[in-house]
């Protein structure tokens, strides 16, 4: 079973979106096993933006994640990572489309409410980067067979 590191990033928690976004992840049947406010520190930007580094917005990018709260979740489910990067839409709210959560509620590139994970693999090294192992609960859904 998949698990993907979603954030909500700190304009999602400045716009009072907390609810409604996980409100996407929870009804697509995705299992939430962590979550957790947290204010990111400057090391913890850095360790999970890592793959942009040098490129132009990056100082902007750890900037807005170190900016305030970001609610961090564990989702877990069948194919977790490309269901969540679907349900996020695209990078640029402006060009994604209605229906996603970006799409839906941003017009920013780099304000775009959400992160989801790329990669199963990446997901397990981001995951790890958020989260303690024991702040992760395991568990069975009780429409599990209805869901996926
Ligand atoms: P993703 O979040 O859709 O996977 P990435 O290309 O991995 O997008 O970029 C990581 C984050 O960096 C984006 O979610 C967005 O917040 C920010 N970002 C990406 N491209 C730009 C840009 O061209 N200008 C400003 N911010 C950007
Ligand atoms: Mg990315």
């Amino acid at each position: 079973m998949q698990q993907t590191l979603i954030l909500l990033k700190p304009d999602a928690v400045q716009r009072r979106l907390v609810g409604e976004v996980i409100g996407r992840f929870e009804k697509k049947g995705l299992r939430l096993v962590g979550l957790k406010l947290v204010k990111a520190s400057r090391d913890l930007a850095e360790k999970h933006y890592a793959v942009h580094k040098g490129k132009p917005f990056y100082e902007s990018l750890l900037t807005f994640l170190t900016s305030g709260p970001t609610v961090a979740m564990v989702l877990e489910g069948r194919e977790a990572v490309p269901a969540c990067r679907a349900l996020m839409g695209l990078t640029d709210g402006a060009k994604s489309p209605p229906g996603t959560i970006r799409g839906d509620f941003g017009l920013s590139v780099q304000n775009n409410l959400v992160h989801g994970s790329d990669s199963p693999e990446n997901a397990i090294i981001e995951i790890g980067l958020w989260f303690k192992p024991e702040e992760l609960v395991s568990f069975t859904q009780t429409d599990a067979t209805w869901v996926g």
